[in-house]
This record gives C-alpha cells, sequence and structure tokens, in this order.
C-alpha cells in the first residue's frame, strides 16, 4: 500500500509498476548544495543523465505540505530559487513540514525515507552527511548514517567530503553495519579528490556486481542501506592542497560565528565554494553527474 502522502509522477509510478529501473535524487543538494541557477541547471541535468543510462529519475521534496516523488519544473525552480530559505528537512523535520502545508528540501536521509516508501531503491547524489570533525565534542553526527542503518536503499556518492572526519564516519557506518562499496576504487573517495587515505570495504568493478550484492544483502533480509563510492572522474579532480586550505577555513569560520546543527553542513559547502571560486562548483557538478550514471547503470541491473 503506497503512502497517502506521497504524489508520484504518472512515468515514475508506470515505471515502478511494471519493474523498470527508477534512481531517487535528493533536493537539498539543490536548495542548500549549489547556489542558483547552476543548482537548477544541475538538477535537469542530473535527471537526463538518469535516463540516458536507462532508468527514469524521481527527484523528491516536499511541496506544499506534499512528499513529491518527481517533481516539475515549476518546482525544481522554487527550490533552486529558494535557497537556504527552503526549509531543509531531516528524518525529524518531515511531518511538521507537511503539516504546516510548506516547501522542504530532503536531505539524503529524509530522500531514504521517502525513495524507500515509493519502493524506489537506488538513490545517487554528491556527497552524504557523516560524523564532523569534533563530534566527540560536539554529537554532530548526520542523521544520513542512521537512516543508512535501517532504510533499504543504496546511495551513490563521491564518498563524504572532508569538511567530515572520514575516519569516524567509516567507523559508524562498520557499527551500524552499513557496508561501503568503492566502484572500480579501494580507497573512499573525499568528494572533491579521488583519495581518502581510507580504504573501502569492497571494490566492486560492475554495476551488475553491485547490484547483486545488494540483491542477495535485501534477499537475506539484512536491513538497511549501502554506501556506493563513485571517485570523481580524474579529469575533475581538485589539487587537495586547494580543497583543504578552503575546507579549513570554512570550519575556522564555523567556529568562529558558533554555526551549529543543521546549519552547520550547509554552511561549510556554501564557504567551500566561494572560497574555491567557481572550481569547487564545476567539480561538484560533475561528480553528481557520475554518480546519476552510475545510479541508473545498477537501478538497470537490479
Ligand atoms: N554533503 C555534500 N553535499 C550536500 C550535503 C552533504 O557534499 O548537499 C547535504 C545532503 O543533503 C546531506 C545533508 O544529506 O547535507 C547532510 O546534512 P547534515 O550534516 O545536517 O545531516
Ligand atoms: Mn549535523
Amino acid at each position: 500500500m503506497l503512502s497517502p502522502y506521497l504524489d508520484i509522477l504518472p512515468e515514475i509510478a508506470d515505471a515502478l509498476a511494471t519493474g523498470k529501473p527508477v534512481v531517487a535524487l535528493e533536493s537539498t543538494i539543490i536548495s542548500h548544495g549549489m547556489p542558483y541557477p547552476q543548482n537548477v541547471e544541475t538538477a535537469r541535468r542530473v535527471e537526463q543523465v538518469v535516463r540516458d543510462n536507462g532508468a527514469v529519475p524521481a527527484t523528491i521534496a516536499i511541496i506544499d505540505g506534499r512528499l513529491k516523488v518527481g517533481l516539475d519544473a515549476a518546482a525544481l525552480e522554487a527550490l533552486g530559487k529558494g535557497g537556504h530559505a527552503v526549509t531543509k528537512c531531516s528524518r525529524r523535520d518531515i511531518p511538521f513540514v507537511l503539516a504546516a502545508k510548506q516547501m522542504g528540501a530532503t536531505t539524503v536521509a529524509s530522500t531514504m525515507i521517502v525513495a524507500a516508501m515509493a519502493g524506489i531503491r537506488v538513490f545517487a547524489t554528491g556527497g552524504i552527511g557523516g560524523v564532523h570533525r569534533g563530534a566527540p565534542e560536539t554529537f554532530d553526527i548526520s542523521a544520513d548514517l542512521q537512516e543508512l542503518a535501517h532504510t533499504g536503499v543504496a546511495v551513490v556518492c563521491a564518498g563524504a567530503k572532508s569538511i567530515l572526519d572520514i575516519g569516524l564516519t567509516l567507523e559508524y557506518l562498520e557499527t551500524q553495519g552499513v557496508p561501503v562499496i568503492g566502484y572500480q576504487s579501494e580507497e573512499l573517495p573525499a568528494f572533491y579528490t579521488r583519495e581518502s587515505g581510507f580504504k573501502v570495504d569492497y571494490r566492486l568493478d560492475t554495476p551488475a556486481a553491485i547490484a547483486e550484492a545488494l540483491r542477495l544483502k535485501w534477499a537475506l533480509g539484512l536491513e538497511g542501506g549501502a554506501v556506493v563510492a563513485n571517485p570523481i572522474p580524474a579529469e575533475f579532480a581538485m589539487p587537495k592542497a586547494d580543497i583543504d586550505a578552503a575546507i579549513q577555513q570554512a570550519l575556522r569560520e564555523a567556529d568562529e560565528q558558533g554555526i551549529k546543527g543543521k546549519a552547520s553542513t550547509p554552511f561549510l559547502l556554501a564557504r567551500v565554494c566561494e572560497l574555491t571560486g567557481g572550481n569547487s562548483l564545476a567539480a561538484n557538478i560533475q561528480l553528481v553527474l557520475s554518480n546519476a550514471a552510475l545510479g541508473a547503470r545498477i537501478a538497470a541491473a537490479l
């Protein structure tokens, strides 16, 4: 039984009913992850890349208090233009934004929730939330990690940004039983760069091999998601020193300005983007496109 709170675009509902591949896409990356108008342009290109690779895109957001699976052009534009004024919704926020009949941008966690409600198993994005640097003091651990522990959706991403503590993020995922798969990579990529210095749990080299592992996991009743880490294409990777310097400065400013809670990640993303000029944005766009293509191929193989 589908949730009465879901609105699924007819093309997506039809694909789900007939077993065609569908890839979920998130909306916080649109509102909070990139500046306007590149965010809206990228969201459209990502949807096209999913199609070009044989799947139907399903961008997820809350619009007028409804859970939307698939967005029309007006909704995409409103999310992109709204930017940081749009409510960023993780698991805890969903019912309140529905009750207020507002617009909400879904994070990795809440996009997984809505995707699972709709019966979508594969979700492509840029980067996941994780354990923040300083978390032993601040307790700032993204709800994305708990969602990966419980909700059966595979998240294709370019690893975790080094605004996070990547080592602690991997420890947390291990404790929660979430496998981290490297696509053609032994190492967990660090979003803008192909290397992080940390190993993935399993390297798999084809979408079919990833699909088979996921199929077995869920067939065995092992609940929860998986991280599929796809390194940014080499030609678009950034010099490590540039990105490290920007991240250090952004972290310092966040600390000085007392930025906390759900504001932390959007603040850091925006500052890193500003501090590196257009370079990090260009890399960000390319890695999302690459993840969308891989997500579509995994969904097709599932
Ligand atoms: N990391 C990125 N880009 C993003 C995000 C994280 O590199 O756009 C967004 C995603 O929507 C993710 C959210 O789910 O930030 C995590 O926020 P928090 O750390 O507050 O859980
Ligand atoms: Mn947080």
